[in-house]
């Protein structure tokens, strides 16, 4: 796995996220459910198609044009017709490979720490355009939280994040995007099932080949920035006119957001996490990803840092989130959290966000700073953190540069097994403990 966001690099943000480890699959929500198949007939197709097959003018890319004829039957196969197959694949030209790696790889020298992500996610400017936004547009926020189970200000959040606010909504070909991938194999079938979705929705009419022309470098669609596939199934027409117009209509697009997070279990009421405060010699291998009731936190000396109570029930179950150690403010995580993650699969991601949603909703800032001023790993050294760990038995898992959970658990043992501070927070101390354990084993 990545710690690198497509998405987030399509948005110009150089990634390599620290604690946040995982690709981040963009309103995937592990894949779509299979769609009823629209009714609308196909017209016949005009030209370059006899028989059934396909044909297209050539792109100059030759195995781009031998997998564009085979989708294209496997379109036709699920029921898409001939014109929509040729609306959506005719005139494409691939992605140059080189930019297409580009915008995958982690070319990041040093791991970027969280904060770095949630410190721009809550800055000055983004706050004050949410509340402008969450003002201006106060009867849509009221509808939709109606409806749906998340409060208005997680929606808001999400828009600022994915679009700030609708105002950039990207500028790709969705199709092109998704079929330059799908052509080389990367991540095939994926992309060939965004590919058909967007045909469905062009077929039953929720939207126009034309506006799929503005879309991330991912193919994430509107000021929600759902990928195809999200649109089809959790997409909504909030004002009924007819059109799911992710991209022009905030209420469509705000209510698709509520309406997805509501469909993955959104728990009404409950917060996505509390800051806590922790205590002196507090025992931070308790940060593990375990889950234990509100009561027993409390029972190991956490208390709320705020005037905000951890939540209304004390046998609600949450985890403790350390995501700067024991350097910088800590979080019991509800799950609310893992909520948020399923609309882009990455901490960092859902801690912005949530931090975001708290100052949106007039909650004041954290009351600890994150600890800007530690330095941060590179990738090498990262690397050899994971190497050292692993080679003492510790199980940081891929020596990948990507310090994620399993590092961070690893790193725990380590500490705890040497009565150190078992944060698990990689600093260059620490590597230097490690690895002159490693060379002396
Ligand atoms: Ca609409």
């Amino acid at each position: 796995m990545s710690a690198r966001s497509f998405r987030w690099a399509a948005a110009g943000i150089v990634l390599g996220i620290v604690l946040a480890a995982c690709e981040t699959t963009k309103v995937a929500g592990g894949g779509p459910a299979p769609q009823t198949p629209p009714a609308a007939p196909a017209p016949p197709s005009t030209s370059g198609n006899s028989g059934g097959g396909h044909s297209f003018a050539s792109s100059g890319d030759e195995n781009f044009d031998a997998w564009r004829v085979q989708f294209a039957s496997r379109a036709s196969g699920t029921g898409r017709g001939a014109a929509t197959i040729r609306a959506v694949l005719d005139g494409l030209v691939p992605v140059e490979q080189a930019v297409q790696a580009q915008s995958f790889d982690n070319q990041a020298e040093f791991v970027k720490p969280i904060w770095d992500y949630a410190k721009s996610a809550v800055s000055p400017t983004r706050i004050a355009n949410g509340q402008a936004k969450l003002a201006a547009n106060a009867s849509i926020f009221e509808a939709v939280e109606a409806s749906y189970s998340p409060p208005r200000e997680i929606v808001a959040a999400i828009w600022g994040m994915e679009s700030s606010y609708g105002g950039f909504i990207g500028t790709d070909d969705a199709p092109r995007v998704l079929a330059s991938q799908a052509a080389i194999g990367r991540r095939k079938d994926f992309n060939e099932g965004e590919l058909l979705a967007i045909m469905q929705l062009i077929e039953d009419g929720s939207a126009t080949r034309d506006q799929f022309r503005k879309a991330s470098w991912a193919g994430a669609l509107g000021q929600t920035q759902f990928m195809p596939s999200s649109m089809l199934q959790y997409g909504r027409d909030f004002d009924r006119d007819g059109v799911k117009d992710l991209w022009a209509n905030a209420g469509d697009a705000l209510a698709s957001a509520a309406n997805y997070l509501t469909a993955y279990g959104w728990r009404e009421g409950q917060p996505w996490a509390v800051e806590t405060l922790i205590p002196a010699g507090y025992d931070y291998s308790l940060g593990d990803g375990r889950k234990l009731t509100i009561a027993a936190w409390k029972a190991t000396g956490l208390a709320p840092a705020t005037a905000q109570s951890f939540a209304q029930s004390e046998t609600l179950q949450a985890e403790l989130f350390l995501p700067a150690g024991s350097y910088g403010p800590a979080f019991l995580l509800f799950d609310n959290f893992g909520i948020i993650k399923r609309y882009n699969n990455a901490d960092s991601y859902a801690l912005a966000v949530g931090l975001l949603a708290d100052r949106l909703a007039g909650r004041p800032d954290l009351s600890r700073p994150w600890p800007t001023d530690i330095q941060m790993l590179t990738q090498q050294e990262a690397k050899d953190l994971q190497a050292g760990l692993n080679k003492l038995g510790y199980n940081a898992g891929a020596v990948d540069g990507i310090i994620g959970r399993g590092t961070r658990g690893a790193l725990q043992k380590f500490q705890k097994d040497r009565s150190l501070v078992a944060d698990g927070f990689p600093t260059t101390d620490m590597l230097a403990k490690v690895l002159e354990a490693a060379s002396a084993s």
